[in-house]
C-alpha cells in the first residue's frame, strides 16, 4: 500500500470556486498526512486550441495560485506535467493496450466534441489515458479529484489492472478521493449543469479572481426557485442546494444550522450573505497570490526542484514498464 497522493488541475482558464472546492482546497488538507504529488497538466489543455503566451503564463499563475491557496511547496512535490517527459511516453505504452471504442464513450470527450465540433484531435480522444499515465507514474494509492473526473479515474484504474493481468504486477490500482461537500458546484446561472471556468457565460461562475463586487453581484443574480425558504433539496431545489453548499464550504457551517440561521430571511439576504462570505474567503487566496507572482524566480524554483523529483519517480516506474513489455534496454 502506498501512501502517495497525486491530482493536479489544466492551465486552461482562470480557475474557479468549483476548481477550489472540488479539487484544490482537498489538497491542502491531505499534506500532512502523505506524500503529495501535484501537477499542472498543462498537456492536457492542448487537447483544446490555446494561445502560446497565454497557456505559458497561465502555468506559474496556477502554480502561484496552488501555493496561495495553502499547498505547502515545503511538503509537496509541486511541478508542470511537460518538464516530466515520461508521462508522454507512458503514454504511448497506454495506448497499445486501450480500445479506441472506451475512449470514445467517455462522457468528457463527448462534451468536449460537440463543444469544439471544429477540433475533435487525437488528444481529445486519448485525455484519458494521458491523466492514467500521470498518476500511474507515481504509484499513487489515492487521487483527489471533483465528481466529474471519475469515469477517468475508472480508465486509470482498468488500464493499471489490464497492464498488471498482461504483463506482472506493476502498478498500483489507483482510488478516487471525491469530496462529501462540493465535489459537484453547479452553474450559478443553470444549476442543472457543472460549475466550468470555460463557460460562455460569466455569471455562471465564480472566478478565484472576481472582485467582491463581482463576487457578490453574481450570487445576487443566481438562478433559484421562487419559493423563498432556504432548505437543502437537490432535486426540488438545485439552485438553493448550490448556494448551501457553497457557502457551507466557505464557512464551515452544516445545512441545519444554515437553515436555521436564514429561516424567515428570504433569498436576497440569503445570496448576500453566501456574496459575503465567498468574497471574504478568497480576498487572502487573492493577495498571497498576487505576492507570489511578483517574484517569478521563486516560483520557477519552485517548478525545478519538483520536476527534479518528479522525475526520478517517473524514470525508474516507465523503465520498468518499458523492461515488462519488451524493449531492449541498453
Ligand atoms: P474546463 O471548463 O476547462 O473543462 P474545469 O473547470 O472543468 O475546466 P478542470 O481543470 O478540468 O476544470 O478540473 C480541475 C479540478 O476541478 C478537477 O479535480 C475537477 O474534478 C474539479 N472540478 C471541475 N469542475 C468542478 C465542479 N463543477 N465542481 C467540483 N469540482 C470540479
Ligand atoms: N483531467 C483533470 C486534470 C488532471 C488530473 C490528472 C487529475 C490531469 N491529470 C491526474 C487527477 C489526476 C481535470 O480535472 N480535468
Amino acid at each position: 500500500m502506498s501512501n502517495t497522493v497525486f491530482s493536479a488541475v489544466q492551465p486552461s482558464g482562470v480557475p474557479t470556486i468549483a476548481n477550489y472546492v472540488g479539487a484544490i482546497k482537498n489538497w491542502v488538507n491531505l499534506q500532512n498526512e502523505y506524500d503529495c504529488i501535484f501537477s499542472i497538466a498543462d498537456l492536457h489543455t492542448l487537447t483544446v486550441k490555446q494561445v502560446p503566451a497565454e497557456l505559458r503564463a497561465r502555468t506559474l499563475e496556477l502554480l502561484a495560485l496552488y501555493i496561495a491557496c495553502g499547498v505547502d511547496p515545503e511538503k509537496c512535490v509541486l511541478f508542470v506535467q511537460s518538464h516530466v517527459h515520461e508521462h508522454a511516453e507512458l503514454t504511448w505504452i497506454l495506448n497499445t493496450i486501450t480500445a479506441v471504442g472506451e475512449m470514445q464513450r467517455m462522457t468528457q470527450f463527448k462534451d468536449k466534441s460537440l463543444k469544439h465540433a471544429e477540433n475533435i484531435n487525437m488528444g481529445l480522444m486519448d485525455y484519458p489515458v494521458l491523466m492514467a499515465s500521470d498518476i500511474l507514474l507515481y504509484n499513487v494509492q489515492y487521487v483527489p479529484v471533483g465528481a466529474d473526473q471519475k469515469q477517468h479515474l475508472e480508465i486509470a484504474r482498468d488500464l493499471a489492472m489490464r497492464f498488471n493481468a498482461r504483463y506482472s504486477d506493476t502498478f498500483i490500482v489507483p482510488e478516487p478521493i471525491i469530496p462529501k461537500l462540493g465535489a459537484r458546484v453547479m452553474s450559478l446561472q443553470e444549476p442543472s449543469s457543472k460549475m466550468s471556468k470555460s463557460d460562455e457565460n460569466v455569471n455562471a461562475f465564480i472566478s478565484m479572481l472576481d472582485s467582491p463586487d463581482d463576487i457578490i453581484r453574481k450570487f445576487r443574480r443566481a438562478v433559484t426557485d421562487s419559493d423563498s425558504v432556504v432548505r437543502y433539496d437537490e432535486q426540488e431545489k438545485p439552485g438553493i442546494s448550490n448556494l448551501m453548499t457553497i457557502y457551507s464550504v466557505f464557512t464551515g457551517e452544516d445545512m441545519d444550522a444554515i437553515k436555521a440561521r436564514f429561516e424567515g430571511k428570504g433569498y436576497g439576504e440569503f445570496k448576500q450573505q453566501v456574496g459575503e462570505a465567498v468574497a471574504e474567503g478568497l480576498k487572502p487566496i487573492q493577495d498571497k497570490r498576487a505576492e507570489l507572482l511578483a517574484d517569478k524566480t521563486y516560483l520557477l524554483s519552485i517548478l525545478k526542484t519538483g520536476a527534479e523529483k518528479a522525475s526520478s519517480i517517473a524514470f525508474r516506474t516507465l523503465r520498468k514498464v518499458y523492461k515488462k513489455v519488451g524493449l531492449l534496454q541498453l
